[in-house]
């Protein structure tokens, strides 16, 4: 029978758990104790230590084609409030974060109905010529499926040009939730949870590390979360491309799903969804705390729960706050080392691919 001194002997071990002992710990009831054998696994990888870094999200467009029901930032094209930005815009942002010293520009947007391919490239050598040192994070699986769509290529062509041009890698979104069921009711005209993990492989056989997501909180069940992180695991373990584990909490305000968030979710979910994951993905490095739509106080607290990365300073969000996010816009450095200094940790600023770039 499961339990949870077994669970801890196993992990104690540097064994691996399996989905059924990954459902018992999100059903069990006893939270403080899940945290603290996710925080022993992390303690044993990173010390005290906690990475962050500091970079700006640029949304360069809300038009999308899709209409996914967990979507507050997606509009059609003549909808009020539907934007795009031009590559003048992309670049201001683009050095205004350089001048805050950022050193990652994480670019993502909607599937845009006629933009050409050439214009990605060109946003691409755009940041790249605002400084070659700025690493961008760009495009989910999604949108490199779509954008292999538009330009015709195979999708190991479509990622040779897009790194010819400047990316970095990627990060971890458009995953939700991967199983067919869930995603069915979620996003029926995004690609399915395959073809995302197919994408991950091929960005992985490009030499490009990625991130990877789970959009949690809404009509998934334990073991769709489980038989997620499954997939990822499984992956990761035939790539290691996979640099971290980001669970997305999910935002009710202004989309479809929203009436259906069920009363589950919230803080204790959210910190054990974080513990669960830093057990159960051993072969993944890092897990991060979004503090966006985790709020701040929770990313902090999270750091007791097997939590080691928070993300950035972020600057410009808008698809956790057109869900109704109540964090600020952004943090900035300064903010970030106070937060990780204030629960007795070590701040870490991490260059995207993990580089230690100064302790605090
Ligand atoms: O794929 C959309 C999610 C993702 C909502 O890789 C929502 O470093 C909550 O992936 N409530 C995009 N989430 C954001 C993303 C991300 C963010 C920060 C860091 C990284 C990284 C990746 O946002 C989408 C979707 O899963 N999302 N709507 C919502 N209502
Ligand atoms: Fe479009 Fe992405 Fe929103 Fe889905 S989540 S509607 S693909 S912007």
């Amino acid at each position: 029978m499961i339990s949870l001194a077994g669970i801890r002997d196993k992990v104690g071990a540097g064994a691996r758990i399996d989905d059924d002992e990954a459902l018992f710990l999100f059903e069990h009831h006893d939270l403080l104790a899940v945290g603290e054998l996710a925080a022993t696994v992390n303690r044993r990888c990173n010390g005290e230590r906690v990475f962050f870094n500091v970079n700006r999200h640029i949304n360069h467009t809300n038009i999308c084609v899709n209409r996914c029901t967990f979507c507050a930032f997606s509009k059609t094209a003549d909808e009020p409030g539907a934007y795009l930005y031009d590559l003048e815009e992309v670049r201001n942002r683009a050095m205004e974060a350089l001048s805050q010293g950022a050193t990652e520009i994480h670019i993502v947007g909607g599937l845009h109905p006629d933009l050409p391919f050439e214009f990605y490239l060109a946003m691409l050598r755009t940041v790249k010529e605002v400084s070659p040192t700025l690493h961008v994070k760009a495009f989910t699986a999604v949108e490199i499926d779509y954008l292999a769509r538009l330009s015709g290529l195979s999708l190991a062509e479509t990622l040779a040009q897009l790194k010819e041009a400047g990316l970095g890698s990627l990060p971890g979104g458009g995953a939700e939730i991967l199983r067919w069921e869930v995603r069915q009711r979620l996003c029926p005209e995004k690609i399915s949870g395959e073809r995302w993990l197919e994408v991950m492989a091929a960005v992985h056989a490009a030499g490009l590390k990625s991130n990877a997501t789970m959009l949690y909180g809404h009509i998934e069940t334990f073991a769709d979360r489980v038989d997620h992180m499954r997939r990822l695991r499984e992956l990761q373990d035939r790539t290691g491309g996979f640099q971290v584990f980001i669970p997305l909490t999910f935002q009710k305000e202004n989309n479809p799903l929203g009436h259906l968030k069920r009363p589950g979710s919230g803080g204790v979910d959210d910190l054990k969804t974080l513990a669960v994951a830093r057990i159960y993905l051993d072969n993944f490095a890092n897990i991060k705390a979004y503090w966006v739509m985790l709020g701040q106080k929770i990313a902090q607290v999270s750091l007791a729960f097997g939590v080691n990365d928070l993300d950035g300073t972020v600057v410009e969000e808008k698809i956790g706050h057109d869900a109704g996010a109540d964090s600020p816009a952004t943090m900035g450095r300064d903010e970030i080392v106070a937060l990780i200094r204030k629960a007795g940790r070590i701040p870490v600023e991490r260059d995207t691919l993990y580089n230690e770039l100064r302790t605090f």
